[in-house]
């Protein structure tokens, strides 16, 4: 089991819970954070009690960026040397487990892209999202110019890049960028209900959906769709899906057994 420090890492019966601990510093992900992220991930992914990841911030920030003043001094080498995409950052996209981030306040650049890398993004009415970079110099670095496209579409992703805009809760509702909007004395409470409600599912069923579903962003809709019926079809050599559709026929609640 790891320590930490920038991050404070929780179980709550089959919820793992990343909170990120920078409060001063608006949660600025630093390297040392994206790294503790990356262990915390591989912590619960290993931990077969767990069914679903929770990442969230503070009441004023999820998380308001990479860490400026740690980056301000480095160079193209260093960046280049720097292994930014496989620590911390994108080791939460390619978590198996499903995932949720819990956003409240600024989610800006690293914050934003650390957001969008989870399954399901829950926003309180506080939150804002943006890919501020440019006012910066320089340009998102881990999924902001991919991600969000994908997301939410070329316009207003080129619009959020280029002139470093935030959008409140509600334009990212209607863009698609979060799933469900609730109110910030509500994010943890609600957020932790969906998460325990995907925990309580079969989590070889939830790893095919959430395969399915990511498919959809990485290939052709006939790709996708044959890749959507072979693990439909493969759901069937579960005994979870036995014992679901016969507690559907009995009347009564399934009795998971995860495989
Ligand atoms: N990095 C470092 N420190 C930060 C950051 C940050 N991203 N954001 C806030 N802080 C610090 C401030 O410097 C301040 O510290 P101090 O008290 O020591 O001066 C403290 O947090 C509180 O911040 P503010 O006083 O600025 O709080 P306000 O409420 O006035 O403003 C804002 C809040 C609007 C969120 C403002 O802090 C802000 O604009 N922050 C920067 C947002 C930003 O530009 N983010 C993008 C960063 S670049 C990036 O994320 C690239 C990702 C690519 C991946 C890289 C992998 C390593």
């Amino acid at each position: 089991m790891s320590t930490f420090e920038f991050i404070i890492v929780e179980r709550q019966n089959a919820v793992g819970i990343i909170k990120l601990n920078r409060p001063k510093l608006l949660n600025a992900l630093s390297f040392g954070v994206f790294g503790e992220i990356g262990a915390a991930v591989d912590d619960l992914e290993a931990d077969d009690a767990i069914g679903c990841i929770l990442i969230t911030g503070s009441d004023k920030a999820f998380a308001a960026g990479a860490d400026i003043k740690e980056m301000q001094p480095k160079g193209f080498i260093d960046m280049f040397n720097e292994d930014f995409t496989s620590i911390g950052g994108d080791r939460l996209a390619r978590c198996r487990k499903p995932t949720i981030a819990a956003v409240a306040g600024y989610a800006l650049g690293g914050g934003c892209e650390l957001a969008m890398m989870c399954d399901i993004i829950i926003a309180a009415d506080t939150a804002k999202f943006g890919q501020p970079e440019i006012t910066l110099g320089t340009i998102p670095g881990i999924g902001g110019t991919q991600r969000l496209t994908r997301a939410i579409g070329k316009s207003k992703a080129m619009d959020l890049c280029l002139t470093g805009r935030m959008m409140d809760a509600q334009e990212a509702e209607r863009a698609g960028l979060v799933s469900r909007i609730v109110p910030a004395d509500k994010l943890m409470e609600e957020a932790l209900a969906a998460a325990e409600k995907i925990a309580s599912m079969s989590y070889p069923a939830a790893a095919m959906a959430k395969s399915a579903v990511n498919r959809a962003l990485e290939t052709t809709l006939a790709e996708g769709l044959a890749v959507e019926r072979d693990l439909f079809r493969s759901s069937f050599a579960l005994e979870d899906r036995s014992e679901g559709m016969a507690a559907f026929i009995e009347k009564r609640k399934p009795n998971n057994k995860n495989r």
